[in-house]
């Protein structure tokens, strides 16, 4: 399955995905092909919508202590729930939908989720770090929501203008 990166401004991004009700073959296909897009644009996270298919399916794949990542660390999270959160924890964040652009987002600390995998199974996971802040900001993409939506206003307006030009500079290059 050929799939390419939705990038902010683009409309799609703001659809509210839909609840996966079919594990099949079709859901199958869409997952293997979203794992390698995220790798070859060194991604850690990556929600369906994000490739032009709003349903709440999701993957992750977070770095180990040295920083590298392997197949055997893949999440996928179809049709996750937070059940429980708590903390507080801000990170620089970055999304392959708004790319060059990293802003400090503040994000609960730990969380457990509910979700189902691939073939429909129901699991839960408890979260902290990294993995945490990711399953939100994947979560987001689900409601139509992008990080830089939780910037303060000036810090917004500063983004804006800035993300104007490069999308400028990109298209004279
Ligand atoms: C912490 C914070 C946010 C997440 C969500 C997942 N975000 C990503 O995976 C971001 C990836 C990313 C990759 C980039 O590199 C390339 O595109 C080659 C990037 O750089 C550029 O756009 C130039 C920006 C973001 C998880 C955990
Ligand atoms: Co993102």
């Amino acid at each position: 399955m050929k799939l390419t990166i939705v990038e902010y401004p683009d409309k799609r991004l703001r659809l509210k995905s839909k609840a996966v009700v079919s594990f099949d073959k079709k859901l199958h296909d869409l997952l293997d092909s979203m794992y390698p897009i995220m790798i070859d644009t060194n991604g850690i996270g990556l929600a369906a919508i994000q490739v032009a298919h709003p349903i709440r399916a999701l993957i992750l794949n977070i770095p180990d202590e040295e920083g590298e990542q392997s197949d055997e660390n893949l999440l996928e999270i179809i049709n996750p729930v937070i059940t429980d959160k708590a903390g507080e924890t801000v990170y620089q964040e970055g999304c392959l939908s708004v790319p060059k652009f990293y802003e400090d987002i503040k994000r609960f600390d730990t969380l457990s989720l509910n979700y189902q995998d691939r073939e429909g199974n129901t699991k839960s996971l408890e979260a902290d770090g990294l993995l945490s802040i990711a399953i939100q900001h994947e979560i987001d993409h689900l409601e139509g929501i992008l990080f830089i939506d939780k910037l303060s206003y000036s810090r917004r307006k500063k983004f804006e203008k800035e993300y104007k030009r490069m999308l400028k500079e990109r298209k004279e290059s």
